[in-house]
């Protein structure tokens, strides 16, 4: 898959994808026509009516398992396990990205330079009555370059649309795109950068990873794919695009110049902040586009709907590799539920073969990337649950945990939309590990209950006489 035209083709065939026919509005109607249809674990939604303009609209790309195993290019029927396996086997083969001849670059088929570069002309939606405005970045990633070690970074942070030439940006401290523009602030220049709407579904679900420092997002889309990313240098920009992407915004971000943005409905289900609030932005010098755009967006909001949906492969396969790459023994599956956008909770089965075991994989879940910035309950369960039977969670919840064994780490990176932190103090979080495992060292272990299996066997070949 290489695009977004490949994966509404591969959508069409499977009958996973619906085209609307019929005039929506980008101000609400559209989002919200996605958010319902999402609640149901509908289809793939293409616009391609949407009021007042030519460009079509595709939103809920990856709200269900089976699409995201489409993207992933693994079977249809993959559970969320199965794709967090295939990431984490695939992973670990980086390859970087191969630069092509513009002229083959479909990106490049349309151009709008200094003066005529209008964002208006796409259909950006309004989602929430109560957001800021229109959200241009929402399913799309920034592209930065770090000017030290020139390491290539691909991070989703949303987008408001503030002008013409104007994207509102929201770098989180500490991600790698706030880590970047602060080394350009110090140079005393504004960071040159790229965004993309619209490309293969994959690049865009690992702008939202927690890929580790250092390592360009692109290298592991490559390994994921087996085969390089195909990207073309920036018009203006210094950057590899991917060249087959639907619309690049070229420009750039100065650390010193702000402008009123947000708020924003974000996954939590609740506003990122009170009200507008400083931040930087996007000047956008340039803007190239394919014949016939295609653009994308997102629902964000309450779960469980696309972005928490990408956001459970996207931190869920990181958490699963960032572990296995630990080499600690007896991993045996993790589970980051959709309901807490894949990243507040994690469960973890394991087969405990020391004193001490359990309580390592549960500090060593919030010492990997993923864990340290999204985590915030740990869960450890023994190897006869798996992580995402639930209802077997819940037994071991009830029959196996101990309060008394639970630890709290008192302060730990946080995001500062977790509202369940006041709204000034978000910067830091505590964690809870919860082990809900049999402990390794007990000598004497609760005995389970086990049906005779002779009985078993007479009655179930009887079953019939009881009328059952
Ligand atoms: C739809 C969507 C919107 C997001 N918005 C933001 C945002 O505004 N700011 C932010 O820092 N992270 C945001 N994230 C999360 C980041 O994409 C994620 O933490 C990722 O790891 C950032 O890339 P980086 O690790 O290269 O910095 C968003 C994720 C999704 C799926
Ligand atoms: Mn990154």
């Amino acid at each position: 898959m290489k695009d977004m035209r490949d994966f509404v083709a591969a959508c069409e065939e499977r009958g996973l994808l619906k085209r609307i026919k019929a005039e929506v509005d980008w101000d609400l109607e559209l989002s919200h026509i996605a958010k319902l249809n999402e609640e149901q674990s509908g289809p793939a939604l293409l616009f391609e009516n949407v009021k007042g303009y030519d460009t079509p609209v595709i939103t809920s790309v990856c709200t269900t398992v089976e699409r995201l195993a489409v993207i992933m290019g693994q079977p249809e029927n993959s559970s969320l396990g199965d794709l967090y396996a295939a990431w984490a086997k695939l992973g670990e083969n980086l390859l970087p990205p191969k630069e092509i001849d513009p002229a083959d670059a479909p990106c490049k088929q349309n151009k709008m330079m200094g003066d005529e570069v209008d964002l208006f002309k796409f259909p950006v939606p309004k989602f929430y009555p109560l957001d800021g405005g229109r959200f241009y970045g929402t399913a799309h990633f920034v592209i930065t370059k770090d000017p030290d070690s020139g390491w290539v970074n691909l991070g989703t942070y949303r987008g408001q649309l503030l002008g013409k030439d104007k994207i509102g940006t929201q770098f989180i401290k500490g991600k790698h795109a706030d880590i970047m523009l602060k080394k350009y602030q110090a140079l005393g220049k504004p960071m040159p950068v790229a965004s993309i709407v619209g490309c293969d579904p994959l690049l865009f679900i690992l702008g939202a990873a927690r890929v580790s420092a250092f390592v360009s997002e692109y290298d592991v889309a490559g390994a994921l794919r087996g085969e390089p990313i195909e990207v073309v240098r920036g018009e203006t920009v210094d950057l590899p695009i991917p060249a087959h992407a639907e619309i690049v915004v070229e420009g750039e971000v100065d650390a010193e110049k702000f402008m009123d943005e947000g708020p924003f409905g974000e996954y939590t289900g609740y506003y990122s902040g009170v009200g507008t609030d400083p931040r930087n932005f996007i000047d956008a010098k340039c803007v190239t586009y394919r014949d016939n755009p295609i653009f994308w967006g997102t629902t964000v909001g309450r779960a469980v709907t696309d972005t928490h949906m990408t956001m459970a492969l996207s931190y869920g396969a990181n958490l699963w590799q960032q572990l296995l790459a630990m080499k600690i023994p007896g991993l045996k599956g993790v589970y980051c539920p959709p309901e807490g956008s894949g990243r507040f909770l994690a469960i973890i089965s394991m087969k405990q073969m020391y004193p001490g075991h359990a309580d390592q994989v549960l500090t060593a879940a919030i010492s990997t990337e993923m864990g340290a910035y999204g985590l915030k309950t740990v869960i450890v369960v023994d190897d006869d649950i798996d992580p995402w039977d639930i209802p077997r969670v819940m037994y071991a919840l009830s029959f196996r945990f101990q309060p008394n064994r639970c630890q709290i780490i008192k302060r730990g990176r946080s995001t500062p939309l977790d509202p369940s932190l006041p709204i000034d103090a978000r910067e830091i979080t505590g964690r809870l590990l919860m082990d809900a495992t049999i402990p390794y060292e007990w000598k004497e272990k609760p005995i389970p209950i086990e049906l005779d299996p002779d009985v078993l066997k007479r009655v179930k070949a009887r079953w019939s006489e009881f009328g059952l």
